[in-house]
Order: structure tokens, then C-alpha cells, then sequence
């Protein structure tokens, strides 16, 4: 063979395996491009990377981001003329809450028609040029999988109510009147609580476990479970690079509903994500689509813990990639059902505690999540941080740092870039969300205490985190140029992203300093996570080790001086981090104050 010629050989042997490696080997078993400007020794000892672990993803309410035509509610072409803003945060994934057709009784939670897209939000058109536009920038995206049910609008179910005999009866649940009353279920939106509505057609009730037109689709029937497949199928033929999948704990039912069992009475969330197929059902979507794209999945997981969450998320198990969980973001509740809050009710030492009992369960198979604000929850800073204006920024800025530094894929909810804060109203009349309004209903019905739950909604209402965004301080902060949907923060004269694109110290240029950050220092992704200090009752103090790195976060979670006890020797430790100007060396913590050393 000629020295050309087998130079060429080479270079074809060459070229077709950089082409085999690339190629997706299915979900679990894929190794994708992940991010890599640490120093390849390091980078090389870290088994199973995956691009999902070492994201940071940016979620989106579209409702509110940004409006393009002046309707009063934010749409797509909104989202794609602020993709260089997104881009700007360092962030890797954006996802997005539902964009399907939907009329809207929980703001795209109900879905009409899976392949079409809002209304409101714009076309066909607009979804390709804003994906074409994210993917340019190296920003890949993530839709809202809502599953579990459909809007009573979907043409399933307009067919499925004509009659007992109609061919897509049976992909819902229904329960014909004449065997009697259903044993109860419990909605978290009717406004009676009743998750079984009478519908006079067929004189059969059906089942809703959210509002009364988001009826619950029957994933009993291999039918449904085939369209849904599909469904994902087209989306992920489009280019789509994952699912954040609503409520999918809840898929499977017993189908002959039988009265709640007694272990389950007072806990019907965990008997709603009990179902006996469950895992079927995701194995079989796992095979079916998941595993045929390199593509991330995460499953809101009302319902999970520590005990079950490997069966969603252990690699062996070949179902989803990563779960959020309830645990934490529901401490202080007096009455998590009808959302009657005490703000100061939950104990940090128990905080502390659900965070690192949860990063256990992934010390050595599975991967984590973690989040402190998203669209059902209120603001993290009024929330978690303190948004009074004297520690408004800095508690921002250390909540920013605990969610950049654990050991979890962090899940980032749009405005907390701001430090937004709740909006806090005083009328009923203000909130848009179905759960607030049926839930003052059903407390009025009930003769509870309106002031009691008025005063919670103004903590916890999910419409506190679903405000426009805030741009400039412009009327209405530049979000839309008509009468928004909602009530946008009067704050906003002060709150807003122009304002802190030109301070270096804002809460907006901290966030894209920490994601850097986390993505330039693998130990802040993959390193074992150590708690310290357990028993300190303001601070959060924790180790990150890889590979011989060592890192330590403290974090202040209070608005006074703190002191730590970490038994470690810090006075040879170097600053990387901090939200003060000048970051404290000693362990002795200002208010709110978060800093990042290494040991
Ligand atoms: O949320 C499900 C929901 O209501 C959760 O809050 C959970 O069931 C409960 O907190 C358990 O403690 C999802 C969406 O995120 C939400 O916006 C929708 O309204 C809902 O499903 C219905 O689709």
C-alpha cells in the first residue's frame, strides 16, 4: 500500500469512529459532548458525565416573560427576541411550561390539542424559529410533558363523553351512575374538592384529580399510552432535547377505585403516586421513545422519597433521568391541602437535614434535582430569603449560591436572576390562578377562615411567582405594551434587569458569576457532598471533594451575625466566592452572607 494511500485509510478509520461515538447509544447509556475546561486529569476520573448533570437549567413561565404583540400575555416570538438575554446567563437548558393549544383553566396545564401549539402564545412558526434559535446559542430545550390528563376540550374527550359506546370512551375514567356513588377522590382544584364530576350525557361521572376540565386520561389503556408516545415522538423529532414531565407519578390507577385505602386516609397524595403500573408504564415509554434520543426527562414526583426515587431514576431502571421532589418546599405548611402556611414554621435544622438525606440517596446511583422557586411556588427570596429591602440582595444572592453548589442538577425559575419578589395581593379579585380562587371557595363553602387563607396565598400563592417579568421601569417593565394578564410588581421600578445590567454587584450578574463558576469547577457538580456544623441553627455549612479538590460553602441564613463550627482549620483557605464585597475568611458570617472557600 502507498504511504497515500494508507494515510487515507487512517483517516477514514479515524473519522468513522469520532462518527460512531458521536451517535446516540440510547437514554442511559449515551456519552454526549458535557462541558469540560477543567483540567483533564480531573475530568477523565469522573465516571458517567452526562450533559444533563452538568446543566443548569433556566425555567420559563412563557405566560409572563415577554410579550411581542401587545396582547397582554407573553408568547414565543417574546421568548426568541430575548434568546441573547437567556444566553447571557450561562445557562444550558431552558424549559418551558406547557405551549400546547389549551383554553387555558390552568394556564396550559390543559392541554386541547398536544401538537399544536397556544393560541396566545403564537404558531408552528414561531416554536421552529425559537427552537433554531436556542439550539445556535448552545441552549437546548425541555417541554412540559402534561400527561396525566388533558383539557375536557381534547377531541379524546369530546368523543370519549358522547356515549358509553364511543370508541374513545375508555381513555378516561368514567363511573356510570347506576353502581352508585364513586368512593371519594380528592382534586386539588375543585372547588368542592371532588375529584368526580357527574356529567349528564351519559349519566356517568369522571374522574379529575386537577380541576373539572382537566379530566384524567386512562394510561390503563394501551390506546393512550401509544398516543402519548407519539405525541413525544413528533416533539422530539422536531428537535426537542427532553421532557419535564407534570404529575407523572400519578399515571397509573386502580381502575376499580375502591374506597382510599386506611394507610393512605389523610395522604391521598402518596396513594395518588402509588399506582401498581407506574413503572411499567415509564419502562415501556422508556423503550418505546426515551431511549431512541439523547435527551434529558425529569418527573415532577409529588409523592416521591428517599425510600422510592431510585425506582424513577436509577440507571438499572431505565425510566427517567432525574425527579423533583416536595419535601423540602412544602415544610411550614399547617394545611399543605388547602395551602394554610406558617411562614416561620419549619425548623432549618430540618432543612438542612432533607437536603442531605436526599443527596444520599444519589451517592452512588441515580442523580438529584434541586429548586427553591418555580411556577407553583411563591418567590424564593420571600419565600426562603429575606425580601425586605435591607437583605433583599444578599439573601438572593446566597440562595443563588446554595442551589449553584450542591451536588444536584439545579433548576432555576426565571426572575429569581432578579431577586422578584411575592407581589403579595390583598384581593381576591387580582389572582388569576384556578387553585387560589376554588380554594377560596371551598373555604367559604365550607365557613373556614378566608383572612386565615388570604394571609397564606400572600406567602404562598402560585401566582406570586408568575408575575411579568421584570425588563426596565418602564409602565408595565417592558413586558407587554397592552394590560397584562397579570398584575406586574410595582416594585419593578427598582426590581428590574436593565437596572442590573450595569451594576456589577446586582443580583443578576452574581447569578451568571456562580453558574461560570459551578460549570468551571466539576468538584461543585460531581464532588461528595459532606454536611457540617449540623447542629448550627443559622448556617448551612458543607464540604464539595473530588479527586483531591476541596471546597467549602458556608451560607448564612439569617438576617444577623453568625458564627461556624466546622472543625476544619481554615486560616490557610483562599476566597474563590462571596456575596460581600469582602467575603468573610474567619467563618464568622455577616447577615445573609454566602462564601465559597477552598481548603
Ligand atoms: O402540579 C401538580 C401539583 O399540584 C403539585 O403541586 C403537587 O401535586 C402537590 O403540590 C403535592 O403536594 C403540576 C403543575 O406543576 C401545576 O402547575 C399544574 O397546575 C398541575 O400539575 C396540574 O397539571
Amino acid at each position: 500500500m502507498t504511504n497515500r494511500k494508507s494515510k487515507l485509510l487512517i483517516a477514514i478509520f479515524v473519522l468513522a469512529f469520532l462518527v460512531l461515538s458521536c451517535q446516540n447509544s440510547g437514554s442511559g447509556t449515551n456519552q454526549t459532548q458535557v462541558n469540560s475546561n477543567q483540567s483533564p486529569t480531573v475530568a477523565n476520573e469522573i465516571p458517567d458525565r452526562k450533559w444533563w448533570k452538568e446543566a443548569v437549567v433556566y425555567q420559563i413561565y412563557p405566560r409572563s416573560f415577554k410579550d411581542s404583540d401587545g396582547d397582554g400575555i407573553g408568547d414565543l416570538r417574546g421568548i426568541t427576541s430575548k434568546l441573547d438575554y437567556i444566553k447571557s446567563l450561562g445557562i444550558d437548558v431552558v424549559w418551558l411550561n406547557p405551549i400546547f393549544a389549551s383554553p387555558n383553566d390552568d394556564n396550559g396545564y390543559d392541554i386541547s390539542d398536544y401538537e399544536a401549539i397556544m393560541k396566545d402564545f403564537g404558531t408552528m412558526a414561531d416554536f421552529d424559529e425559537m427552537l433554531v434559535g436556542m439550539h445556535k446559542r448552545g441552549i437546548k430545550l425541555v417541554l412540559d410533558l402534561v400527561a396525566n390528563h388533558s383539557s375536557d376540550e381534547h377531541e379524546w374527550f369530546n368523543q370519549s363523553r358522547s356515549s358509553r359506546g364511543n370508541p374513545y370512551r375508555n381513555y378516561y375514567h368514567w363511573w356510570d351512575e347506576e353502581k352508585g356513588k364513586p368512593a371519594k377522590r380528592w382534586s386539588f382544584f375543585d372547588e368542592n374538592a371532588d375529584a368526580w364530576k357527574y356529567d349528564e350525557t351519559t349519566k356517568s361521572y369522571y374522574l379529575h384529580y386537577f380541576s373539572q376540565k382537566q379530566p384524567d386520561l386512562n394510561w390503563e389503556n394501551p390506546q393512550v399510552r401509544e398516543e402519548v408516545y407519539k405525541m413525544m415522538r413528533f416533539w422530539f423529532d422536531k428537535g426537542i432535547d427532553g421532557f419535564r414531565m407534570d404529575v407523572i407519578t400519578f399515571i397509573s390507577k386502580d381502575t376499580r377505585f375502591p374506597e382510599l385505602p386506611e394507610k393512605y386516609r389523610g395522604n391521598f397524595v402518596q396513594y395518588y403516586a402509588e399506582g401498581e403500573q407506574r413503572h411499567e408504564y415509564l419502562q415501556e415509554m422508556n423503550r418505546e421513545v426515551l431511549s431512541r434520543y439523547d435527551i434529558m426527562t425529569v418527573a415532577e414526583g409529588p409523592g416521591t422519597t428517599t425510600e422510592n426515587v431510585l425506582e424513577y431514576v436509577g440507571e438499572d431502571r431505565r425510566e427517567l433521568n432525574m425527579s423533583y421532589h416536595f419535601e423540602a418546599i412544602d415544610l411550614g405548611y399547617k394545611d399543605l391541602s388547602k395551602k394554610l402556611i406558617d411562614p416561620n414554621g419549619w425548623s432549618f435544622l430540618e432543612f438542612k437535614k432533607i437536603y442531605s438525606k436526599w443527596d444520599a440517596v444519589f451517592a452512588e446511583k441515580g442523580w438529584g434535582t434541586i429548586y427553591l422557586g418555580n411556577h407553583d411556588q411563591p418567590r424564593m427570596v420571600t419565600r426562603w430569603g429575606n425580601d425586605a429591602p435591607a437583605f433583599r440582595e444578599l439573601s438572593s444572592k446566597m440562595l443563588t449560591t446554595f442551589l449553584l453548589t450542591m451536588r444536584s442538577t439545579p433548576y432555576y425559575y426565571f426572575g429569581d436572576e432578579l431577586g422578584m419578589t411575592n407581589i403579595r395581593f390583598d384581593n381576591i379579585d387580582d389572582y388569576r390562578d384556578i387553585m387560589t380562587i376554588n380554594l377560596h371557595k371551598l373555604i367559604a363553602t365550607e365557613g373556614g377562615d378566608l383572612d386565615e387563607f388570604m394571609e397564606s396565598q400572600k406567602v404562598v400563592g402560585r401566582d406570586n411567582g408568575r408575575t411579568p417579568f421584570q425588563w426596565d421601569n418602564s409602565p408595565n417593565a417592558g413586558f407587554t405594551t397592552g394590560k397584562p394578564w397579570l398584575k406586574v410588581n410595582p416594585n419593578h421600578t427598582e426590581i428590574n434587569a436593565e437596572a442590573q445590567e450595569s451594576d456589577e454587584n446586582s443580583v443578576l450578574n452574581y447569578f451568571r458569576k456562580i453558574v461560570k463558576f459551578r460549570k468551571e469547577n466539576l468538584v461543585l457538580i460531581y464532588g461528595k457532598y459532606t454536611l457540617l456544623d449540623q447542629d448550627n441553627e443559622s448556617v448551612y455549612a458543607y464540604t464539595r471533594e473530588l479527586n483531591g479538590e476541596k471546597f467549602l460553602i458556608l451560607l448564612n441564613f439569617t438576617e444577623k451575625e453568625a458564627d461556624t463550627n466546622t472543625g476544619l482549620d481554615i486560616r490557610n483557605a483562599k476566597i474563590l466566592l462571596g456575596n460581600y464585597e469582602k467575603p468573610s475568611a474567619d467563618g464568622k458570617l455577616k447577615p445573609y452572607e454566602a462564601v465559597i472557600l477552598e481548603l
